[in-house]
């Protein structure tokens, strides 16, 4: 069974995956506003893949015959800005989301919950993707974000992302 600090940590990591969907989600409504419907689909499918990664969390607690518990989702912020701007914003975000996984690691480390330290490494090594995801468009946008071609052809390119459900196992 998972022990009571770890199951909070995790519930608490559920509530955040969440919320980073419901952030994406806000962003993808934003840019379908305003007529960037690449950037509008690559914040969608972002969305789906923070329910992903919250829902791996509920079924991991589950199978741990811990409790899920889960908590108010926050309202996200108001989306604002150049898409260079928003997509710093996630970038900051997903810093924020490792240093959140990180936590849960080395909590389950002086927890001696090895399931639970084992579990972790996958969030750990999706964070890498998620921050190189971000920067690299980050890069990109400051490169060329300026030329409204060069803007009109990166939209199109973010056009092709495709949803690929998120598993553990
Ligand atoms: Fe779940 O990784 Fe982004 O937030």
């Amino acid at each position: 069974m998972i022990n009571e600090k770890i199951q909070n940590v995790l519930n608490a990591q559920i509530n955040k995956e969440f919320y980073s969907a419901y952030l994406y989600l806000a962003m993808s409504a934003h840019f379908d506003e305003i007529g960037l419907y690449g950037f509008s689909n690559w914040t969608k499918v972002q969305a789906k893949e923070e329910v992903d990664h919250g829902m791996i969390l509920f079924d991991f607690i589950i199978e741990r015959n811990g409790k899920v518990e889960l908590s108010q989702i926050d309202v996200p912020e108001t989306i604002l800005g150049s898409p260079l701007e928003i997509f710093e914003k996630i970038y900051e975000h997903e810093k924020y989301v490792t240093g959140s996984i990180n936590c849960v690691a080395s909590m389950s480390d002086e927890e001696c919950d090895l399931a639970s330290r084992n579990f972790i490494d996958w969030y750990i090594a999706e964070q890498v993707e998620e921050e190189r995801n971000a920067y690299d468009i980050i890069l990109k946008l400051k490169m060329f974000g300026d030329d409204k071609a060069a803007l009109y052809q990166i939209d199109k390119e973010l056009k092709k992302r495709e949803y690929n459900q998120h598993n553990y196992k």
